[in-house]
C-alpha cells in the first residue's frame, strides 16, 4: 500500500504561536518520513480581514521560514503558498455553487468572527469552501489540524459527498485528526479563550520566535486560579492550571501521571510557571534560531517555495481539470 497522503494549512498573518506548534505543526513534522505530506500557507484566507499589502507579502515568507525552523522538510513536504497555485481560487468557485448557505451559516467560526466586526465580508463566509477547494485538490487520506477545525474538515467531506452526489465520484472523503494532546491550547491571559494569531494584547500567546525572557514573562502572568493544587481537572477555575500542564505534557511527550510527579514536589503555580516557561523556551529557542538565519536569505526562501508550487500545481491542476470535464465545462 501507498503512503498516506496529508494535507493540512497555516494562514501566515499574525505570530506562529504555541497552539499552532503544538495542535498541528509538530504533528505535521512528525508525519513526514510515513505520509506524503503537502503544507499550504494560505494567504488567500488571510485577506477574509484586511491586510497591508506589504505586510502580507512578508508574512508569507516569515511562516515559510517558521515551518522549516520547525522542522517542516521543504525536500519531504510539498511545502507551498496558496496564492502561486491558481487551481485554489478557481475551484473554490466551482465548490462554492455546491454549497448550500445554510451550511456557512452554520459555522462557529463565522459567528464568532462576524459577530466582532461592523461590516462583513462576503470572503468570511464563503472560507470554508476555499479550504474545502485546498484539501480536495489534493484527494488527502488525511487533515491534522487543532480542535477548531473539526468542523471545516467535517463541513469539507458535506461538500465533496454532496458534489459525488451530483457529478458522479469525484473526491475521496478526507479525515480531521485531532491531536490527544494540546489539540486547543488555550490563551495564557484568559484559559477559557483558544490561544489565537488574531487575539491581541500581551500576556495572550508565546509566538514562535518571541525571545526568552518575554516567553517566560507572558508563563509568569498567565491566569490560574485562587487554589494551590496542581491537577488536570475539567472544573472551569482550573483550566489555566490544566492549560499549562497540557503544554508541559504536549511537549514533553510525558504521561499525566509522570507530568504530575514532575510537579510534586512544587510549591504552588509559581514553580508550575517557571518549570513550564522553562521547557517552552528549551523547545523554541532552536526553531527562533533557524528562523532568523533562513530569513537572511529571502530568495532562497522564494526559491523552496516556487519549487512546492511547481509540485503542488501538478496535483492540482490534474484535479481541477477533472472537477471542470464532471461538471459539464
Ligand atoms: P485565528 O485564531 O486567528 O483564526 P489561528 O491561530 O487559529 O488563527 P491558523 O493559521 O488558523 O491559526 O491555524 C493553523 C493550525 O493551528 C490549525 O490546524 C489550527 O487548528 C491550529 N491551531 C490554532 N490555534 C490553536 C490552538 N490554540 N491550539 C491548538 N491548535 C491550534
Ligand atoms: N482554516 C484553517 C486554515 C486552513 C486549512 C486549510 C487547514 C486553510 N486551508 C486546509 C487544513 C486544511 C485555519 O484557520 N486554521
Amino acid at each position: 500500500m501507498g503512503k498516506k497522503r496529508v494535507l493540512s494549512g497555516i494562514q501566515p498573518t499574525g505570530s506562529l504561536h504555541l497552539g499552532n506548534y503544538l495542535g498541528a505543526i509538530k504533528h505535521w513534522v512528525e508525519g513526514q518520513d510515513d505520509k506524503e505530506n503537502f503544507i499550504c500557507i494560505v494567504d488567500l484566507h488571510a485577506i477574509t480581514v484586511y491586510q497591508d499589502p506589504e505586510a502580507l507579502r512578508q508574512s508569507a515568507r516569515r511562516t515559510a521560514a517558521l515551518l522549516i525552523a520547525c522542522g517542516i522538510d521543504p525536500q519531504r513536504t510539498t511545502l507551498f503558498v496558496q496564492s502561486h497555485v491558481r487551481a485554489h481560487a478557481e475551484a473554490c468557485w466551482l465548490l462554492t455553487c455546491v454549497t448550500p448557505l445554510g451550511w456557512l451559516e452554520r459555522m462557529t467560526q463565522f459567528k464568532d468572527k462576524s459577530g466582532k466586526q461592523e461590516t462583513v465580508g462576503a470572503g468570511l463566509l464563503t472560507y470554508p469552501v476555499l479550504q474545502a477547494a485546498d484539501i480536495l485538490l489534493y484527494d488527502p487520506d488525511e487533515v491534522p489540524v487543532g480542535e477548531d477545525q473539526k468542523q471545516h474538515v467535517e463541513l469539507t467531506r458535506d461538500i465533496a459527498q454532496r458534489f459525488n452526489s451530483l457529478y458522479g465520484e469525484t473526491f475521496k472523503l478526507p479525515e480531521p485528526v485531532i491531536p490527544k494532546v494540546a489539540a486547543r491550547v488555550m490563551g495564557l491571559d484568559d484559559p477559557t479563550q483558544k490561544m489565537s494569531k488574531s487575539a491581541t494584547g500581551s500576556g495572550h500567546a508565546v509566538g514562535l520566535d518571541e525571545d526568552d525572557a518575554q516567553i517566560v514573562k507572558t508563563f509568569k502572568r498567565s491566569v490560574t486560579d485562587s487554589g494551590r493544587e496542581i491537577v488536570f481537572s475539567d472544573k472551569p477555575e482550573k483550566a489555566g492550571v490544566k492549560n499549562l500542564l497540557e503544554i508541559y505534557r504536549a511537549i514533553t511527550g510525558k504521561s499525566q501521571a509522570d507530568v504530575l510527579a514532575d510537579f510534586a514536589d512544587a510549591r504552588g503555580y509559581g514553580d508550575l510557571k517557571t518549570r513550564v516557561a522553562e521547557v517552552v523556551v528549551e523547545a523554541l529557542a532552536p526553531i527562533r534560531g533557524r528562523s532568523r538565519e533562513l530569513l537572511e536569505d529571502p530568495a532562497e526562501l522564494d526559491r523552496l517555495m516556487a519549487v512546492g508550487a511547481d509540485r503542488a500545481s501538478k496535483h492540482a491542476e490534474a484535479k481541477l481539470a477533472l472537477i471542470k470535464e464532471r461538471m459539464g465545462f
